[in-house]
């Protein structure tokens, strides 16, 4: 072992292990975002980079909300921290108040994390503990999708469908199993909003529930609209169909709306769109507009009042974070609401769709699109993989959106696209330009 200290890197880029990237080629080429304000950001070289992807689906009311910073630092100087384990603020009690009035059906209840994976693992830990709660303990399987993403915790990690965040993990938890994920090119290719073809994709439910028996079966997740695998849109019917299925076994249905949540579609939540109210429902990023991290999980009555049983005094679910309820984020979470609310943010995002719909479909026809998706204000567009290089061509596309002031993002050969809901209808037309001039610039 050489001496710690001489071993040490000069290169200051060099010790931060960056999460999901390549960070050998970043450190050699970095691209540095310094601030952000409204719909873009600078980096370092004094560039203007039009946000594509609210961050990573995340600052839905644009970057630097003076409401929001100045709620934030009030709270700093009021109190920088408080417990919620035995312990309260006002602020926790408040923004839980405020968000069940906005949950859908009677998502009554609200429990808090710091991110969108301790969301998904505290979902899946309410529902096992609450068929046990119910007598019912037999109840332990998980049933995720193909292609799903639920954080990277190792609940999530699970239940997730994407291979690459699987495979170097070993055998991940057991008692899990996976529906079928709902892409099919044949069918839908270049579908506008939900897809005509595949709510019978939805049947696979019974074939698991067939071969597991439903006494075994805890809860299905799923993310509504599955977002980090690249914008696939649930055939017509297929929730439905998931819905009634959970029902008629007893198991609970999750949603995931990390994504979705907070406008992504033109209404507060992906069940409100759809019309469906899951058992539980996670949320993060446009929580806080990412202003501070924070994440939440609604529980349906029933759920919370399953719990609610025994001598009063004793703790009726083991579980919290240290950060649960965290003063700042709460006070985030809380302004970020005011925002959305004043700026009727949620309408603007459905009335704009329309238009988004337009632009995005309108590079069908360049070279190497093989699919166009769109929902909301989100959209993807799928490219055909280079010949024994997969990604590369999409990585490529993305660099030189970057290059040309404009931020996506890649996920295998697709170009995922969720701008703040503040976008304008020129900036839309921005969007669609800068992609487009890029694609048809790459091999
Ligand atoms: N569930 C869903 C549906 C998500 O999209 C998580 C859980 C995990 O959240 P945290 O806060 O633990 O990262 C997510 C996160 C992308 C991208 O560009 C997507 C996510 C995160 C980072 C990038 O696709 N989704």
């Amino acid at each position: 072992m050489p001496d710690g200290n001489q071993s040490r890197q000069t290169n200051t880029l060099e010790p931060f292990w960056m999460p999901f990237t390549a960070n050998r080629q970043f450190k050699s080429a970095p691209r540095m975002l310094v601030s952000a304000k409204d719909m873009h950001y600078t980096d370092d070289q004094g560039h203007q980079i039009l946000d594509g992807t609210s961050g990573m689906w995340c600052s839905n009311a644009g970057h630097g909300r003076e409401r929001i910073t100045e709620a934030i630092k009030v709270s700093a100087e009021t109190m920088d921290y408080a417990p919620t384990f035995q312990w309260g603020h006002p602020s926790a009690f408040d923004l839980s108040s405020r968000l069940v009035n906005l949950f859908p059906g009677d998502l009554d209840y609200v429990f808090f994390g710091n991110s969108g994976s301790e969301a998904v693992d505290t979902a899946l830990k309410i529902a096992l503990a609450y068929h046990q709660a119910r007598g019912d303990a037999k109840r332990t399987r998980l049933i995720g999708r193909e292609r799903g993403y639920h954080g990277v915790g190792i609940g999530g990690t699970s239940v997730g469908g994407i291979s690459n965040n699987r495979k170097q993990f070993g055998t991940l938890m057991g008692g899990v199993d996976h529906l079928p994920h709902t892409h099919n090119l044949a069918e839908m290719a270049f579908t506008r909003g939900q897809p005509a073809w595949g709510a019978h994709l939805a049947d696979d439910l019974e074939r698991i529930v067939a071969l597991h028996d439903a006494s075994t079966i805890a809860a299905v997740i799923i993310e509504p609209v599955a977002g980090s695998t690249g914008v696939l849109v649930p055939p017509k019917g297929y929730l439905e169909k998931i819905r009634t299925i959970c029902d008629r076994h007893g198991i609970l249905l999750i949603f995931d709306e990390v994504i979705t949540g907070f406008g992504r579609l033109g209404e507060p939540f992906a069940a409100d769109y759809f019309g469906i109210v899951p058992d539980l429902m996670t949320m993060a990023k446009g929580l806080t507009n990412a202003a501070v991290p924070m994440s939440a999980i609604a529980a349906r009555a029933p759920i919370y009042e399953a719990f609610m049983h025994g001598p009063p005094n004793m703790i009726e679910l083991f579980h919290g974070y240290t950060y649960s309820a965290h003063p700042l984020a709460c006070a985030a979470g809380i302004a970020t609401l005011e925002v959305f609310a004043e700026d009727d943010l949620f309408a603007r995002a459905k009335a704009l769709a329309p238009k988004w719909e337009s632009a995005v479909h309108g590079l069908k026809g360049l070279p190497n699109v093989i699919d166009i998706r769109n929902i909301g204000l989100m959209g993807a567009v799928e490219l055909n993989p280079r010949d024994g290089a997969p990604t590369a061509r999409a990585f490529d596309i993305f660099l030189k959106c970057y290059e040309k002031g404009l931020l996506v993002r890649q996920t295998g050969d697709i170009i995922a696209l969720s701008p703040p809901l503040i976008v304008s209808e020129d900036q839309i037309d921005e969007m669609v330009n800068i992609l487009g001039d890029a694609i048809r610039e790459t091999d």
